[in-house]
């Protein structure tokens, strides 16, 4: 049984950190819509669904996947890189201790889970704005008490997250967008990728054999169907607005 927690969208998440500022501006009735179908999708496809409350203090706390991640069945938290969102973790903490051990950062580094990516027994991490040598180096920490070894990837400028530009199916092949990585960061990895105008669809989310994908991006949508996987469009423009995806709302335990 797939579990998997997510946090409602904010009060104030109007004011969620976004790399451009949008517009139109965020729809917040829209984006609690667009997460409410999230939700129901994921419980339809069979995951117990655990949804927090969300803090008005925190803009952007519905992309819980930043702030834990998941090593072999233990929860690694993260120190988030945008210092507006470390306290993000605690509520996300307190949750996940129910399900399983907890551990922390060994260094004073900071880590987002969303650029976190395992594939096999290696964990891809992206350097970035939000994770920082130190962030990776406890990562690497954490990562080989479980086994997992980390390689990590420079991410060009204006990239948010490593996951921002890619994601993995369900067979461990990575959807890659065209031209944002290179695909030999991923050595030994088959790369199905995605045309570059629609790089923001190569984050899709996998629940079993099934993969969620943006709603409005045909060619990525094609490129998973021709991989072979069975897909599910789900409405994310209102979360696109502050650069989360569909693997930013849901750490899967
Ligand atoms: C941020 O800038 O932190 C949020 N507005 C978006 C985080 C998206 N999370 C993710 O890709 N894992």
């Amino acid at each position: 049984m797939i579990r998997a927690l997510l946090r409602e969208v904010s009060d104030t998440y109007a004011d969620a950190l976004s790399q451009t500022p949008p517009d139109p501006p965020i729809d917040l009735a829209r984006a609690r819509a667009q997460h409410a179908a999230y939700r129901e999708t994921l419980a339809a496809l069979g995951a117990e669904v655990v949804t927090l409350a969300s803090d008005a203090r925190f803009p952007d706390c519905c992309f819980v996947e930043d702030t834990a991640v998941m090593l072999d069945g233990v929860a690694l938290l993260t120190r988030p890189g945008a210092p507006s969102r470390r306290g993000e973790v605690e509520a996300v903490a307190a949750a996940l201790q129910h399900w399983v051990e907890l551990e922390t950062l060994d260094s004073p580094g900071i880590l987002d889970g969303g650029d976190c990516l395992q594939l096999g027994r290696t964990l891809y991490v992206g350097r970035s704005a939000r994770t920082d040598e130190a962030g990776i180096a406890g990562l690497r920490a954490a990562a080989s008490r479980h086994g997992l070894s980390v390689v990590g990837v420079p991410l060009p400028a204006g990239v948010l997250h490593l996951k921002s530009v890619c994601s993995g199916l369900p067979d461990g092949r990575l959807l890659l967008a065209h031209g944002t990585l290179p695909p030999d960061a991923f050595a030994g990895v088959t790369v199905v990728p995605v045309p570059h105008g629609e790089a923001y669809a190569a984050n899709t989310l996998c629940i079993g054999e099934t993969v969620l994908v943006s709603a409005g991006f045909p060619a990525a949508r094609q490129a998973v169907v021709d991989a072979g996987f069975a897909v599910r469009p789900l409405g994310t423009t209102e979360f696109q607005k502050a650069d989360g995806a569909l693997t930013c709302l849901s750490i899967l335990v």
